[in-house]
């Protein structure tokens, strides 16, 4: 059943890539940015789930009680690239001009890449107390990510055109609700204690894996009115300085 799950994982990112690259071509030039990031998200997570498909990307562990379980670390890469795009993409829909912001957007991603990197140790460890002291790190990470994401980048979008607000307010919803179920299904499966059975695992985090980016995806990306905002600021903010 797994193979299963996966596999609809890997047609599903191939289908969102697929359709953020067509609704690319036809979209005004000074938003296409918005479809390169979303379609690589995609297009990363669509070769993790074939990696895994496949019977790769994953290793067998023996506990210290001499238990073993089956770690898929290939979805880490996975998130270690595609995380950060995903923040990329919000920090770009709110902040007028980014590279003023060029902390904040960096402390964001340098805290969702530790979230990562200590999520994948803990998932690696066999040390039940390591796993405990990574998995509470990443945890405060995750915190801190969407913390930032809810205070300094919604009150950036706040400042911005009501449709590209509007389409921040509910990517921004959408990013705390299903990231906050990374750890838990985390905690409940094979990395964890175990309460629910790889499959169940699987196929969860396919469920939001797909949601949160070909989800996310279509709803930026078929936001016209944001979207044409955004070219339209573009280009005053160039005329005035
Ligand atoms: C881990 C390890 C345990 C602690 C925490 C985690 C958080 C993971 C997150 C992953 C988000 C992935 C996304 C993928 C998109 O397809 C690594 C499970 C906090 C938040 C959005």
């Amino acid at each position: 059943m797994s193979t299963v799950w996966l596999s609809i994982g890997t047609v599903g990112m191939a289908l969102g890539t697929v359709a953020f690259i067509l609704m690319g071509l036809r979209a005004p030039q000074g938003s296409r940015y918005f479809f390169v990031i979303t379609a690589s998200i995609t297009l990363i997570a669509f070769i993790s789930y074939l990696v895994m498909t496949t019977g790769q990307g994953s290793t067998i562990l023996t506990t210290a009680d001499g238990e073993t379980r089956e770690f898929y670390w290939a979805r880490y890469i996975d998130w270690l690239l595609t995380t950060p795009l995903l923040l990329l993409d919000l920090a770009l829909l709110a902040l007028i001009r980014p590279g003023q912001s060029a902390g904040l957007i960096s402390g964001i991603i340098g805290l969702d890449v530790l979230m990562i990197l200590t999520g994948l140790g803990a998932g690696f460890s066999t040390n039940a107390f390591l796993q405990v002291v990574l998995f509470l790190i990443s945890t405060a990470a995750l915190v801190a990510v969407l913390y930032l994401v809810v205070t300094r980048l919604l009150q950036a979008a706040r400042g911005r055109s009501p449709a590209v607000a509007r389409v921040f307010n509910t990517l921004a919803g959408l990013t705390v609700v299903l990231w906050a179920f990374y750890p838990v299904v985390f905690l409940l499966g094979s990395e964890g204690f175990g309460a629910v059975g790889i499959t169940t695992e699987i196929f969860v985090f396919m469920v939001l894996d797909l949601l949160a980016k070909v989800g996310f995806g279509f709803l930026l990306l078929t936001s016209r009115d944001a979207l044409s905002d955004l070219t339209g600021g573009k280009m005053q903010a160039s005329r005035v300085s």
